[in-house]
C-alpha cells in the first residue's frame, strides 16, 4: 500500500543510505548537526569504511560529493544484543567539513528530523510513514536499493506499544520493512507539522507476514542516550 504524502515530507529529507565497504545495506535518519541515527547491527566500529549518503531521494544520475559524506565516529548502544537486538540503535557522526565544524552544508534537499522526547506519545491519528531502498517483498532483488531509485515510502497508523524498549505494528502484514530497510526511519508527522522518528527499522520474522509484524526500536526510549553522546540540551527551540 502506496500513498503520496501531502507535504515536504513527502521528499523524505531525512533519510540517507548507509554505505559499508563500499556497499548498500542500510538505511538512517538525519538527526541535525553531525548526526545520523541508525541501528547498532547496520554498523561497526570501524568509521572509516563508511559512508554516509544524502538527498538520495532526488534520484541522481550522479551523486554530488557534498551528499557524500566520511565518518568521523560510530557510536554503538553498549547494551546491544546481537542474539535479541535489544537496544538496536546507533550513532554515526559524520566527520566535518573544514574549519567550520560543519558536517553538512546548507542544503534544501536534507532537513533534520526531531527525537521524540522520553514521555513524548504519538497520537493514533498522526501520520507514520517508514521508508527505505529495502525489499519490496521477501524474494525480490535489492536492485532498487543499490540504483538509487526513488526511495520507497509507505503510510502507515502506528497501532501499539507494546514494550518499553520497542514496538511493532500492523498485525496483518499489509505494510512492511523488509532487509535493505533497517536501520532506517519511522517517522511521524505531527498536528503542528513536526516529524518525528519514532522507531528505527530493526528485525522482523520475514517481510509482510501475517501476524508477524515488523520490529521498531522505539527511539523515545533512548532520548537521554541521544542527548548524552551528541551533546544537544533536552529543549531545543525552533
Ligand atoms: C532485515 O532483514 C529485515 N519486516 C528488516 C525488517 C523486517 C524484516 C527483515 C521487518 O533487515
Amino acid at each position: 500500500r502506496r500513498k503520496r504524502l501531502a507535504g515536504w515530507e513527502e521528499t523524505l529529507p531525512w533519510q540517507v543510505a548507509i554505505q559499508d565497504e563500499g556497499l548498500f545495506h542500510c538505511g538512517g535518519a538525519y538527526l541535525g548537526g553531525c548526526w545520523v541515527l541508525t541501528a547498532a547491527h547496520c554498523v561497526r566500529p570501524k568509521p572509516k569504511s563508511f559512508r554516509i549518503y544524502f538527498s538520495l531521494w532526488k534520484n541522481h544520475r550522479k551523486q554530488s560529493t557534498t551528499d557524500i559524506i566520511p565518518v568521523k565516529n560510530i557510536i554503538i548502544h553498549n547494551e546491544y544484543n546481537p542474539q535479541t537486538y535489544a537496544n538496536n540503535i546507533a550513532l554515526v557522526q559524520l566527520e566535518e567539513m573544514d574549519v567550520s565544524g560543519k558536517c553538512m552544508q546548507d542544503n534544501p534537499a536534507v532537513r533534520a528530523v526531531c527525537v521524540p522526547w522520553s514521555t513524548q506519545q504519538f497520537q493514533p491519528n498522526d501520520t507514520c510513514t517508514i521508508s527505505g531502498w529495502g525489499r519490496d517483498r521477501v524474494l525480490t532483488s535489492m536492485w532498487c536499493f543499490e540504483r538509487f531509485e526513488t526511495v520507497n515510502h509507505f503510510v502507515i497508523q502506528l497501532i501499539q506499544s507494546f514494550e518499553k524498549l520497542r514496538f511493532s505494528r500492523d498485525l496483518e502484514g499489509k505494510v512492511d520493512s523488509c532487509q535493505g530497510d533497517s536501520g532506517g526511519p519511522l517517522v511521524c508527522t505531527d498536528a503542528s507539522g513536526l516529524s518525528y522518528v519514532w522507531g528505527i527499522v530493526s528485525w522482523g520474522d520475514k517481510c509482510s507476514k501475517p501476524n508477524h509484524p515488523g520490529v521498531y526500536t522505539k527511539v523515545a526510549h533512548y532520548f537521554d542516550w541521544i542527548r548524552f553522546y551528541t551533546g544537544w540540551p533536552a529543549v531545543t527551540k525552533f
